[in-house]
This record gives C-alpha cells, structure tokens and sequence, in this order.
C-alpha cells in the first residue's frame, strides 16, 4: 500500500525533470562571431550555455577542406596543433540539433576530448577553473581525404581570416 503512495521525491521529479546537459567543444563555426554561432543561440534549437575558452590537451591537424572550405579537426592525436575553442554546456535537444546539424556520424563523428581551460567569464558554479582540465565531446572526424594531411594547419578557426578560404553557408550550397 505505501509503494503506491507518491513520494515527496516522487513529485518534485515530475514537477521538475532533471535536464541532462553535456559538454560541447566548438572549434569551427560555431565559435562566437562565426557563420554558425546564431544556430547556438536559436532556443528552437535548444539551450547552449557558454561556459569557458578552451584548448585541447594533445595536438590536432584543424584543416580547411572540400569544396565548401569546412574546418575539419582530424583525430589525429599528436600531429598538428593545440586546437582553441570554446566550451558550451547544451541540453539534449540541443546536443540532438547539432548532430543534425554536424551530419554525426557520417561527416563527423562527436568523441570526448581533453581540453585545458583557458579563460572563463564569471564565477558559475560549476565552470571549470581557469589552467584545469576538463573533458568534453567534440566534432571531428577520421574519415578524411589522405591529402587533407597536407593541408596548412591552424591553432584557431576563423572563417573571415586572411587564408581566404572563405566557408560557403548550407543555404548557399548548390
Ligand atoms: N562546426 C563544429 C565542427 C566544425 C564546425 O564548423 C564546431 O564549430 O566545432
């Protein structure tokens, strides 16, 4: 008979679901000032809650490739770069969109990565501390072209920077 009782615990939970947030490395354009960086602000997205400036632990090849100029960090741990970008914590509707949006699994494929913390805007509970390491998932891919390795590298992705490969939007692809 108890057992069927609703619980205090019970009713707090339905009144107020736990959202599961994840951490979300951004590195390309979906970085602040970046052709993408609306789509993280678009709540019919979901929610994305900046959290710090980051860089990653190991080294990574960031490349401009393919004919839409797409910046594409390859899973080549220790070849390349100390990649920068940006930390996000989204919700799962959001984490579902940028899968989407990402072409996860086929274009690239999300996978943890380690990140040092670089710079932080406020003291939010729960941002990771300024030199810490912390780990989140991020966009990038193993199925690349041989050639690509020999692309020039770099250690921050701006899509307006003076390499000229400017990056062609998805509603400006044919
Ligand atoms: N969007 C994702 C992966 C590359 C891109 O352009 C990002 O900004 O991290």
């Amino acid at each position: 008979m108890r057992k069927l009782l609703p619980t205090t615990l019970g009713i707090f939970r339905v009144l107020f679901p736990t959202v599961q947030m994840t951490y979300i490395f951004v590195y390309g354009t979906l970085k602040k000032g970046q052709p993408n960086y609306y789509r993280m602000l678009d709540i019919t997205n979901g929610k994305a809650e900046f959290l710090c400036y980051a860089r990653t632990v190991e080294k990574y090849p960031l490349v401009i490739a393919g004919k839409y100029n797409i910046p594409f960090l390859l899973n080549v741990p220790g070849k390349g770069q100390h990649v920068r970008g940006e930390i996000y914590s989204v919700d799962d509707q959001m984490l579902k969109f940028l899968d989407w949006f990402e072409s996860c699994p086929q274009m690239y494929q999300r996978t943890r990565i380690l990140l040092e913390v670089e710079h932080r805007i406020g003291e939010g509970e729960g941002t990771p501390k300024v030199g810490s390491t912390t780990e989140a998932f991020v966009y990038s891919t193993t199925t690349y072209e041989a050639e690509w390795l020999q692309k020039p590298i770099f250690d921050s992705y701006d899509a307006y920077g003076d390499h000229g490969l400017c990056y062609v939007t998805r509603e400006a692809r044919e």
